[in-house]
């Protein structure tokens, strides 16, 4: 997003006076853009990231370009929203939990799981809930995308993550969110998705030199193949000072000795920050 608010603009959103948002630019707290005629404009990133960490409730969300959601926290209403195909209402839910300062990882965690736990238990219910299934794939990838889309960029040759899940992996959620919460740290997120050969991740690896490599394992893997060659990017992975991470519903099916596995958003988030502060170790 590339929207840039004027102090008055950014005022009205956050419910400030013009003298405070001018006092707070000038002190360096909100950080602006200036136009050729010198005057302060402010991305709406950074609009969001000054409430979001200073526990500010927006007056105007609407002029962040914010949806906002008056039944967000409550606990059924992302899984309510999706059943009910109601896309705008789920990127709204998502877009205010961020705004109120929820860590993504416990957004993701939390209400996203449980929401698609319920919705994968009603399989194979009947041919109705097979359409809900698909129907709320493709809005929950929408909410996932509008999120990153609010999310302040990472700095200039930021360390790299690349997020995958294996071949004969399809699902799509856990890769886009393992992104999200690496970007959220601070990395640029290479993200190449579901059903990703494991010989083109390997490449990647030598290629990109990322610090981090996060595999999601929804299918178990039974193949003794696909071990062996999740034990070569392992190797791989620690031979460029790289570390790999494998989680997701079945993680534990990856029988490699040594390797780094995480069940939750949560623990990403903190393998994700060590491998951060110790970069390229
Ligand atoms: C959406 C969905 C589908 C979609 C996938 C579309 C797509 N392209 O993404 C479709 C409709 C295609 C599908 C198909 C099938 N599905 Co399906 N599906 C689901 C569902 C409802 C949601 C999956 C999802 O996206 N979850 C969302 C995220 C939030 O959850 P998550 O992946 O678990 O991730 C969390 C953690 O695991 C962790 N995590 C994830 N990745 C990583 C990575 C790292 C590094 C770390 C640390 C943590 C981590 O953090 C996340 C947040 O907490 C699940 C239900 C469920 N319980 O998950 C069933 C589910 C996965 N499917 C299941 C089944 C059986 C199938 C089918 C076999 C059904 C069929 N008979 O056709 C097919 C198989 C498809 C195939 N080719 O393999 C079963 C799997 C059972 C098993 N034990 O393996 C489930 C669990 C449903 C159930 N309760 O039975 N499915």
């Amino acid at each position: 997003m590339h929207k840039l608010l004027s102090t008055s603009q950014f005022a009205e959103a956050i419910g400030l006076s013009e003298s405070t948002v001018r006092r707070l630019t000038d002190g360096g707290d909100i950080s602006v853009r200036r136009t050729k005629g010198g005057h302060r404009k402010i991305p709406v990133e950074e609009a969001i990231r000054y409430s979001r960490v200073n526990g500010i409730q927006p007056q105007n969300p609407k002029l962040l370009g914010i949806s906002f959601s008056e039944d967000a926290e409550e606990p059924d209403s992302f899984y309510d929203a999706l059943v009910n195909g109601d896309s705008d209402k789920s990127v709204g839910i998502i877009q205010t939990l961020y705004l109120n300062g929820q860590e993504i990882s416990s957004i993701f965690d939390g209400p996203f799981l449980s929401a698609f736990v319920r919705i994968g238990e009603s399989f194979p219910a009947n041919k109705r809930s097979i359409f809900i299934e698909h129907r709320s794939l493709i809005i929950a990838m929408r909410s996932l995308m509008q999120l990153r889309s609010i999310m302040p960029p990472v700095e200039d040759a930021a360390q790299k993550v690349i997020c995958a899940a294996p071949a004969g992996d399809p699902y799509l959620i856990p890769c886009l969110m393992c992104a999200l919460v690496c970007h959220d740290v601070g990395y640029f997120e290479i993200n190449l998705g579901p059903d990703t050969p494991l010989e083109i991740i390997i490449d990647a690896v030598e290629d990109e030199k990322p610090s981090l490599v996060s595999l999601s394992i929804t299918n178990a893997i039974r193949s003794k193949n696909q071990i062996g060659e999740i034990g070569k990017l392992h190797r791989v992975a620690s031979d460029n000072k790289c570390i790999l991470v494998v989680g997701g519903n079945n993680a534990d099916s990856v029988d490699v000795p040594g390797i780094r596995r995480g069940h939750s958003m949560a623990e990403l988030k903190t393998i994700a920050e060590q491998a951060f502060r110790q970069p390229n170790k």
